[in-house]
């Protein structure tokens, strides 16, 4: 038994996530955080909304409300949704919480001690028309790397490359559209991470078993980009962690904040304090700290792709600068990008499905089945209605519902609804038997690599292998001339159901709680011994027939959906 600290990337706190920021970060961290429990690890699984910076203001002003305001009420509706959506977050914080504030004052305070922060004053965009600073996303441009012609100022979307205001080309004030603006000199703090590139390279070279996606984007920004230049951690702004130096006021810097991007990934921290302080947990140093114990966790992150040069470059930056004994990352498991019915999924033109509107149409199975057994792991992934139409009717109605449905109700007919207790296994249930314990060790073996979609193969693969069983073995046909064989076969095709569910819980939470509870269980143990979780349901034991586990989604629906979902034309 390990410890496990698990974080997903914390969502802005602007509007509803899509289906796409899903599988990239919270979905696959909360696949991950309910198998490692399953198999009895003591978990940690921290989310948060990440509140401060340009995404928050904007939203703010875009809704007409006070900014502390708005952050408040999205992170309720946030939380609301991501608990519909099955998320066991152990808890969901608030990168604006007192916790963060006093933590990333902290850490710029030391990083300071340690000679890593520069005071530097600098040109930074101004608007004449709006009479401001344009930092991060209130400007955009050209990327100057990839010609991107809606690059933000603090990053380009299109190739992930960390941008500054001053490097778009043709930039724009996204507050007024505005193309009147001049550079003007600002006094800002820069973290020296240009000091820290042999540590950080040698930190990643020893990463070997990392997902290429993540080392590649690493190595791209440490070596040919300029990743790794010295970088701006405050910002003209109201909104965010007051400049401070530990506890002290920073001269100088009356009036500023620190970078949106500096105080998120200590959220991660903070969470833990903050989870501790809402009196769920106790301790939050033994997960963070190696001198309080956290040498033996194991700390695995998870992100979208443009995510990663802020995990692996300048949070370790912060973290190793510190000189303090902080807990570094073992392992980043990162994602590339799901589009959706041949394009991208849109905010402002309402195009493909948001988490909330998901949840108004399915449950939260049929979405979390569809999407982590299409994560886009190694390659972008497309979201069409006619896949996710097959998906669902096939892996989830025909194969597992319709197991579930027809061996429960044909024993309900012939034996009642009790697990019969007569005859004894043939060869064919011990072969059976066998292919599965191969089967679930090999399904271990890729949930233990955070393999996702190869995890769902096997998964699927599994249920397949009782379809088949039944079908060759045919109890009903069997019942004709031999009662006591077919009761025999229905027992073993009765204890698949709470292996089933056991097993997939971490992807269909909700339909394997049905599962135990129309077999009567309020728990099953992981199966580490498949032969002995066969026997789980003992002769005698009783049971209902469950309702419905899976609907089908008809032609009509998917047509329905699709017109719905295809966002407004330009
Ligand atoms: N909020 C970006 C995003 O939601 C950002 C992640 C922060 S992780 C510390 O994609
Ligand atoms: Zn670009």
């Amino acid at each position: 038994m390990t410890r496990h600290l698990i974080t997903s990337a914390i969502p802005y706190i602007n509007g509803v996530k899509h289906l796409g920021n899903l599988v990239g970060s919270q979905l696959p961290a909360d696949l991950y955080a309910r198998y490692l429990r399953g198999r009895g690890h003591e978990v940690l699984f921290l989310c948060a909304t990440d509140e401060h910076g340009t995404p928050a203001e904007l939203a703010a002003a875009k809704a007409g409300k006070p900014v502390e305001e708005y952050c408040a009420e999205m992170h309720e509706v946030q939380a609301d949704i991501a608990q519909r959506f099955g998320m066991s977050f152990d808890h969901f914080g608030r990168s604006s919480s007192l916790q963060n504030q006093k933590l990333t004052q902290h850490f710029a305070g030391v990083l300071a001690d340690q000679g890593l922060i520069e005071e530097v004053t600098e040109q930074q965009v101004y608007s004449n028309t709006d009479g401001r600073f344009l930092p991060d996303r209130y400007i955009e441009g050209t990327c100057p790397n990839c010609g991107f012609d809606s690059a933000r100022g603090d990053q380009c979307d299109n190739c992930t490359k960390q941008l500054d205001p001053a490097d778009l080309i043709n930039p724009r004030s996204t507050i007024s559209g505005s193309t009147d603006l001049e550079k003007r000199d600002t006094k800002h703090l820069f973290l020296r991470q240009s000091q820290m590139k042999d540590r950080l390279d040698a930190w990643i070279n020893s990463k070997t078993n990392w997902p290429i996606l993540t080392t590649s984007i690493a190595k791209k920004w440490l070596h040919d980009g300029d990743g790794l230049r010295d970088r701006g951690i405050t910002r003209d702004l109201n909104w965010g962690v007051p400049v401070k130096r530990g506890d002290a006021d920073w001269p100088g810097m009356e009036g500023k904040v620190f970078y949106v991007w500096f105080d998120a990934p200590i959220e991660y921290i903070a969470c833990s304090q903050e989870w501790v302080d809402a009196g769920k947990g106790t301790d939050w140093q033994r997960w963070w700290r190696t001198d309080a114990g956290a040498q033996d966790v194991r700390y695995t992150q998870f992100m979208g792709k443009d995510n990663v040069p802020f995990h692996t470059l300048s949070f370790p930056a912060t973290i190793m600068g510190s000189a303090e004994p902080w807990k570094l990352v073992d392992y980043i498991k990162s994602f590339n990008y799901l589009t959706y019915d041949g394009g991208q999924f849109s905010t402002s033109r309402g195009r493909g499905v948001f988490m909330d509107q998901a949840l108004d149409i399915l449950p939260a199975d049929y979405w979390r089945w569809w999407l982590l057994s299409h994560a886009p792991e190694t390659s972008d992934a497309e979201f069409t209605w006619e896949n996710f139409q097959s998906s669902v009717n096939k892996d989830l109605a025909d194969v597992l519902g319709n197991f579930v449905s027809r061996i429960t109700k044909f024993c309900r007919s012939k034996f009642g609804e009790a697990v019969p207790t007569e005859g004894t296994y043939g060869d064919a249930e011990i072969a059976l038997i066998d292919d599965l314990s191969t089967r679930v060790t090999a399904y271990e073996k890729q949930m233990d690599a955070i393999e996702v979609r190869k995890s769902a193969q096997e998964l699927r693969a599994i249920w397949a292998a009782g379809n088949e069983y039944l079908q060759a073995q045919a109890p009903w046909t069997t019942f004709k001339t031999d009662p006591d064989k077919a009761a025999a076969q229905v027992r073993l095709a009765l204890n698949l159901i709470p292996l089933y569910a056991r097993l997939a819980e971490p992807f269909i939470p909700e339909a394997s709680a049905k599962m135990l509870s129309a077999m009567k269980l309020s728990d099953m143990p992981w199966p580490d011994d498949v032969p002995s979780a066969l026997q789980h349901l003992a002769p005698g034991h009783t049971f209902e027939v469950p309702e419905v586990l899976f609907a089908k989604i008809t032609d009509e629906d998917r047509d329905t959906w699709q017109e719905r979902f295809a966002g407004k034309r330009d």
